[in-house]
């Protein structure tokens, strides 16, 4: 008996030390089936229950009971200790810091010049105009004839305009739709128009063969130049600032008579002069005028009984103004690193 004994005790310390050198929770499980498996230690030690003495036997069962639940025991403690540390590794490398800052997803923007062109409308629609648009392909009689710009006009140059045939051509303003309109409708009209007009410049830092014009046009019942000088005053401070003083300089358009030219007072350098406006102070942004009786006639309306004014700005030039950018590329390049400044 005193044999059997040893024999326990020798597989108990085994198994014990077989336990501790567990390092996780699989290599545990197979020390688990070595142990009390069916081919374990303890299960052929009990298998030899025959060799012990009969009355010993008892005692015998008991003891390997005994050391059985002992390696159970430990078993499970080790158990919880593994799983606990696996699962405390675990977390550790699935750790996540939730104080690092996030990365910031890329919010497009409206390009500067659509945004010129949404936020000049916007302006003419608060007083009261409306806006249409029209075809950029017209004919010659919308484009110049009905515009007080006959034949052999210095304007019609081919060398200006892109021409489709004899009588059609690509707009070179806006002002076709104002003509159009002007014979759709009986007076008051009161209509702006945005949209892309054609000459034939060579690009640089101030030309483009495509660009973006706005015009407005007003026709009604004792319209006069004084209505024109507040329209556009009132456009020029919401557009470029409440500051912002206006003068007209007189100019010649062949649809207008009188015709001018608007400047605004530089917001760079406040009317001293510097390089941006050449010294002068001034910078010009648009032209305007009475609209010419002979246009007035050329869609039936009565010059003796309707008067009218009309002005004309160039988008590309008034956004560049107002950003202070210095080539018209610049609008067009779709460099992000650029357009991501407005
Ligand atoms: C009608 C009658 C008259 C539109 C006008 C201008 C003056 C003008 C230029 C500004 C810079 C064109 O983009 S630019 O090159 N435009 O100076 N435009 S008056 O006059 C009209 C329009 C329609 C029926």
């Amino acid at each position: 008996m005193k044999e059997m004994n040893d024999k326990v005790e020798a597989v108990v310390e085994r198994a014990l030390s077989a336990i501790e050198n567990a390092h996780t929770t699989a290599a545990l499980e197979e020390a688990r089936v070595r142990l009390l498996g069916r081919k374990g230690e303890l299960t052929t030690l009990l298998r030899q229950m025959k060799s012990v003495d009969p009355e010993d036997r008892p005692k015998f069962g008991a003891l390997v009971n005994s050391a059985r639940e002992t390696i159970e025991k430990e078993l499970d403690e080790r158990a919880r200790v593994l799983v606990a540390a696996e699962k405390a590794a675990r977390l550790e490398l699935e750790r996540i810091d939730v104080t690092m800052p996030g990365r910031a997803p890329r919010i497009g923007k409206i390009h500067p010049l659509t945004r010129g062109i949404m936020d000049i409308t916007e302006i003419f629609v608060e007083m009261g105009f409306a806006v249409v648009e029209g075809p950029e392909v017209e004919t010659d009689y919308y484009n110049f004839e009905a515009l007080n710009t006959p034949q052999y006009h210095p304007a019609r140059d081919v060398q200006d305009t892109f021409y489709v045939n004899d009588t059609v051509l690509l707009r070179t303003q806006t002002s076709p739709m104002q003509v159009r309109e002007m014979e759709k409708r009986e007076p008051p009209v009161k209509v702006v128009v945005p949209g892309r007009v054609y000459r034939r410049d060579q690009v640089d830092a101030t030309h483009s063969p495509v660009f973006h014009q706005i015009e407005g046009l007003l026709v009604d019942h004792d319209i006069t130049f004084t209505d024109l000088k507040g329209t556009l005053a009132m456009f020029a401070r919401k557009f470029y600032g409440e500051e912002r003083k206006v003068r007209f300089r007189p100019h010649y358009f062949p649809f207008t008579e009188p015709s001018a030219e608007m400047d605004i007072s530089c917001a760079i350098c406040g009317g001293a002069g510097c390089r941006v406006c050449k010294q002068e102070g001034w910078i010009e942004v648009l032209g305007c005028g009475l609209v010419h009786p002979n246009v007035l006639r050329a869609v039936g309306y009565d010059p003796d009984e309707l008067t009218g004014y009309a002005f004309g700005m160039g988008v590309e030039r008034l956004v560049m103004l107002k950003h202070g950018i210095d080539d018209l590329r610049l609008l067009y390049e779709n460099d992000l690193r650029f357009l991501s400044q407005f």
